[in-house]
């Protein structure tokens, strides 16, 4: 069935339950000298390049085959549009490898037909913290779909990851593979029904008309809580600590310091945006809510060609109850114009995402370890991790 992955240090579906296979690592690293030196071949043409994405140029012809190539729904109608400034934010996190970034190149035209990258984290599994690859952005230009590109993109980047020291990685798709540590679905948040119901991102409701339909989708004007407002650089160091306290809740999570929090929620517009609720008068940070700016194309519609997209990324309440705090958070990304909100049913968010008038959506997320295993699948609110 998965004549790839069978070869590869992943959980195998046939040892799925199998009680005498231990947690942790499927293999032990190997010294470093034994790592294979040189790429791996690719069929004739093409080569291997290590992608500059700070190269206005660069970036371009990344940004151009993800639009063109990345992730759709089931059904086609929509692709992932990733932004140049967000595909930075992604790829250069503290201590990233440019080595990781990896593309596949025609040698003559020098296009790039291929992509595919890593970033480091240290992911906690259990008591143990791993230093892991994220691999992320794994494309192949539509044209050259089902010729194996992607197991030889894929024991490429490993290669570069195992010169680098590390010998486990995380990774998340749409698709199932051997084999998954948790099997999340993507809920929707309505912000701008109308326009979602005329691209067929949503239908109109069994006895719903459109007026009664954007009623339902109704915020208020501003945000309630409190103490609201944008996190800044000076709120780093309690972010941290609100943040590290709570990802220690879940069985797998990342491992996040100042740095980490600076990079990943620091706003950056059109990119991230996060906000934290400060107290009037002890000025202690309580509670903080974020997301991220993923865009999808509409493939096909005469009228509209882009939906603004929220996915909520990190939340941590301790005093303002996470509903209300996401429901800001749902204000403040209807005044920026987003179409949708969407959330995974990860940590705690079952716990908002009926009240707040989410929906289950078709898609489903499932998430990976490489070369490390896991004794039975985790619950999706046991899962502390957001990958891009
Ligand atoms: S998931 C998004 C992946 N990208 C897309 O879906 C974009 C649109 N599709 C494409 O570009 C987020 C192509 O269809 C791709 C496959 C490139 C997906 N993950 O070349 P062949 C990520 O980026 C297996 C892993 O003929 P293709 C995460 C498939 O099962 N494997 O197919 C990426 C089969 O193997 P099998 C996937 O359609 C994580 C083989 O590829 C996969 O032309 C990567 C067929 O290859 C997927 N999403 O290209 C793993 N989709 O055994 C990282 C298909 O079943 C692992 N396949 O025969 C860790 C590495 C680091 C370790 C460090 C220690
Ligand atoms: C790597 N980091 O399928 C990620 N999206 O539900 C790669 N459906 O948008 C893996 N099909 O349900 C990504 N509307 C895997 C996801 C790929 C993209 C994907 C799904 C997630 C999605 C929408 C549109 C469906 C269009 C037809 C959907 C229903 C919304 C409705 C709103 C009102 C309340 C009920 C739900």
């Amino acid at each position: 069935r998965h004549k790839f992955w069978e070869t590869q240090p992943v959980g195998q579906f046939k040892d799925i339950g199998d009680p005498s296979l231990p947690e942790g690592p499927i293999e032990p690293p190997t010294p470093l000298f034994e790592v294979k030196q040189e790429p791996y071949n690719l069929p004739n043409h093409y080569e291997w390049i290590t992608c500059d994405i700070n190269s206005e140029e660069m970036c371009n012809e990344v940004y151009t085959l993800l639009a063109n190539n990345y992730v759709e729904d089931n059904e086609n109608m929509f692709r992932f549009n990733y932004s140049k400034e967000f595909l930075r934010w992604a790829l250069q996190p503290p201590g990233y490898f440019r080595s990781w970034h990896i593309g596949v190149c025609v040698k003559n035209s020098k296009k790039l037909v291929a992509f595919i990258t890593g970033i480091p984290v240290r992911i906690r599994v259990h008591n143990e913290v791993v230093n892991m690859a994220e691999i992320n952005f794994l494309c192949v230009h539509k044209k050259l779909r089902s010729k194996r590109l992607a197991p030889v993109m894929i024991k490429e980047v490993t290669r570069r990851v195992h010169l680098e020291n590390m010998w486990q990685a995380a990774y998340t798709a749409g698709v199932v593979l051997p084999t998954p540590i948790a099997s999340c679905q993507y809920w929707h948040r309505s912000l701008n029904p109308k326009k979602l119901i005329d691209v067929g991102f949503s239908r109109l409701g069994a006895r719903m008309t459109m007026s009664r339909t954007t009623r339902l989708f109704k915020l208020p004007e501003s945000t309630i809580t409190p103490g609201f407002r944008k996190m800044e650089i000076h709120h780093v160091p309690a972010v941290t600590r609100l943040l590290r306290n709570h990802l220690n809740h879940f069985v797998v999570a990342p491992d996040l310091d100042e740095n980490d929090v600076g990079h990943w929620l620091l706003p950056e517009e059109n990119v991230v945006d996060s906000y934290v609720v400060e107290c009037f008068e002890t000025l202690e940070i309580t509670d903080f809510v974020s997301f991220y700016t993923l865009p999808s194309a509409i493939l096909g519609n005469q009228n509209y060609s882009l939906l603004k997209a929220a996915y909520s990324f990190y939340n941590v309440s301790t005093k303002t109850p996470l509903p209300q705090l996401v429901n800001d958070a749902l204000v403040v990304a209807k005044q920026k114009e987003y179409d949708v909100f969407n959330a995974l049913d990860i940590m705690q968010n079952e716990t908002f995402l009926k009240e707040l008038k989410f929906g289950p959506g078709d898609g489903k997320l499932h998430c990976y370890l490489y070369n490390y295993r896991l004794s039975h699948a985790l619950k999706p609110s046991e899962l502390g991790l957001v990958l891009l």
